[in-house]
């Protein structure tokens, strides 16, 4: 379907995360605080608290492929971003549903280890992922121990991430932005490169505690200005801005990591544009 309407919406492709810092609920927040109208689609359920993850549920994959294909011929998507996918089942539905959209704009984080580096997809599913989505999509995020994961190398300082972001355009990324804050130093940097060669640092400020879905709001804000018609560069800048702020004013909500500060992103939204 042609994606018309007033109403800027945008789709999210991700998992559930009950305590609402990250997946999903995390998104879908982060849609509304930007004006946006929010979809999403349910690939895994998961146990997540604040203290991450211990178990992962999946529904039948065609229940995927029906969610994604009915919501398709319902109503218009302006923009889409896909988090948690977790298998290649998950993953093969969306590159279908991406071949029958190729206009639309594609953010694809992706979720393939945990805050610690830990690996959350097997060979064979993250292998289909950078086949079966990279060519669509119009940025990729990875966080650092996810880019050296995707790329084979060690992402450890900011020419590694330049390194590792040229290595992603290599192979048929449009643009990437390698996320900073793992990085070992006092600013949390991200790194945006596009596929004409130029590189962007965004500055941000690392923050003295851990933080939980920041990752995903992120891409969410960017995604939410996608859909209002805003450029890549643009949206990029505009959301690093936006969770840099939230992520000034995260509160220690359970034992783990914080959430940026949800409730505060409507007003910080109106302060920056
Ligand atoms: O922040 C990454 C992430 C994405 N999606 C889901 C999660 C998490 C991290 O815990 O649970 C569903």
């Amino acid at each position: 379907m042609t994606a018309t309407s007033e109403t800027p919406i945008a789709l999210t492709i991700a998992g559930s995360e009950p305590s609402g810092g990250a997946g999903l609920q995390a998104d879908l927040k982060t849609f509304q605080a930007c004006s946006v109208y929010g979809m999403s689609i349910v690939t895994v359920l998961t146990d997540c608290t604040s203290q991450g993850v211990e178990q992962v549920h999946t529904p039948p994959a065609d229940f995927v492929a029906r969610q994604l294909n009915r919501l398709a011929d319902d109503m218009p998507v302006h923009a889409v971003k896909s988090g948690m996918l977790f298998n290649r089942d998950n993953v093969s539905t969306v590159a279908d549903y991406l071949a029958d959209h190729k206009s639309l704009p594609y953010v694809f984080d992706p979720v393939i280890t945990t805050r610690r580096g830990e690996r959350l997809v097997d060979d064979e599913t993250q292998a289909c992922m950078i086949d079966m989505l990279l060519p669509h999509c119009i940025l990729i995020t990875p966080s650092m121990p996810e880019a050296a994961v995707l790329t084979a190398r060690r992402v450890e300082t900011r020419a590694d991430m330049q390194a590792a972001a040229a290595a992603l355009i290599e192979r048929g990324a449009s643009a990437v932005l390698i996320t900073g804050g793992h990085m070992q130093d006092p600013q949390a940097s991200d790194c945006l490169q596009l596929a004409n060669g130029d590189v962007y640092w965004l500055d941000g400020v690392r923050r003295p505690y851990a933080l939980h879905g920041a990752g995903d709001c992120l891409t969410a804000a960017i995604t939410a200005a996608l859909a209002q018609g805003a450029s890549l560069k643009t949206a990029v800048g505009f959301a690093k801005n936006l969770i840099d702020r939230a992520s000034a004013r995260a509160v220690q909500l359970g034992p783990g990591n914080r959430p940026v500060a949800q409730p505060a992103l409507a007003q910080m939204v109106s302060a920056i544009t």
